[in-house]
């Protein structure tokens, strides 16, 4: 029996739930964890609480790592895996400075982001391990990782968005992101693991260009217009009934229509990797963040654990 075949007969690693995870820092400033500098008086509950019922969920299940596919460690060649053990590091948000400012200091399961490199690279998609130890991890990875799990009890592992839309189109992105969620599917079975995922985005993604005096003053918050809005209804309608598939396909026209944060690739990469599922999501919450909707949504495999939550 050779190595490869010896790997195949461990057990097999499985992908325990999958989170659609909205990273506006807003969310994390509200909160006011020691982590973050800057101080609020509080603001979108609705997202924040939602997420607090997922963090509940997530303590219920027996897992060994979170791998989160990010916007905003954005590469232009290739996809890139975060390759060192520890990152510990300040994540300042390059727009919301005033907001977000994180000491942070997160483990990485190396073992599994290898995996899963060797396999990309086995589907020619090109692909590199970060080493650099210097390297600032993105607000995204940080805000999406924080709120559903503020222990930090769990390795994780980022992936990087190539921005293969900017280079080529919507259409090329999708191939791409799905020929990568099969290949990460591949790396977490060969592994034995048990593994949470987690695409972390908004869904339509205009915003407002200026800021309120007091950033958590809710009376200024809504979405950016009604027409974002219905497309996020549709899409979500859609997660509800479990028509995984018509998402993919109706991908690029939503993605366009609503400069969605789809646009990084980071939902087909999760479905892809899931086996694009058709049993229906739950629902955490829905809420916009100055401007842009926002949803938190799990796919969970387990008919016993799933539920209708709102
Ligand atoms: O990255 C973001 C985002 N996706 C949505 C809203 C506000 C800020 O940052
Ligand atoms: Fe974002």
């Amino acid at each position: 029996m050779n190595k490869e075949s010896l790997r195949y007969n461990m057990t097999k690693g499985e992908i325990v739930l999958g989170c659609l995870a909205p990273h506006p820092p807003h969310l994390v400033y509200a909160e006011n964890p020691p982590q973050n500098e800057a101080f609020s008086e509080g603001g979108w509950e609705t997202l924040r609480w939602g997420y607090a019922k997922l963090a509940r969920k997530l303590k219920t299940i027996d897992y060994d790592a979170i791998v989160i596919f990010t916007p905003h460690w954005q590469t232009y060649i290739g996809t890139h895996f975060l390759g060192l053990p520890e990152f510990k590091s300040k994540s300042v948000d390059p727009v919301f400075p005033n907001l977000f400012r994180y000491n942070y200091d997160l483990k990485v399961d190396v073992e599994l982001a290898e995996a899963m490199h060797e396999e990309t690279e086995k589907a020619g998609i090109i692909t590199k391990m970060m080493r650099n130890p210097d390297f600032r991890v993105d607000y995204g990875t940080i805000t999406s990782c924080h709120l559903l799990n503020p222990d930090w009890d769990k390795p994780i592992v980022t992936i990087s968005s190539n921005r293969n839309s900017h280079y080529y189109s919507n259409e090329v992105m999708i191939e791409q992101a799905k020929a990568l969620g099969e290949a990460c599917m591949k790396a977490i079975e060969k592994s034995g693991k048990k593994v949470v995922l987690v695409s972390s985005h908004s869904l339509s993604h205009r915003h407002f260009v200026t800021e309120a005096p007091l950033p958590e003053d809710m009376s200024r918050e809504h979405i950016y217009n009604h027409s974002q809005y219905v497309w996020d209804m549709k899409i979500i309608d859609m997660f509800r009934e479990g028509k995984m598939q018509e998402v993919v396909d109706i991908m690029p026209e939503y993605t366009e229509q609503t400069i969605a944060e789809t646009e990084a690739g980071g939902l087909i990469w999760m479905m892809a990797a899931m086996g694009v599922p058709s049993y229906p999501a739950e629902i955490y919450g829905y809420q916009s963040v100055i401007g842009t909707g926002n949803c938190i949504a799990c796919w969970d495999p387990n008919t016993n654990t799933r539920e209708l939550v709102l």
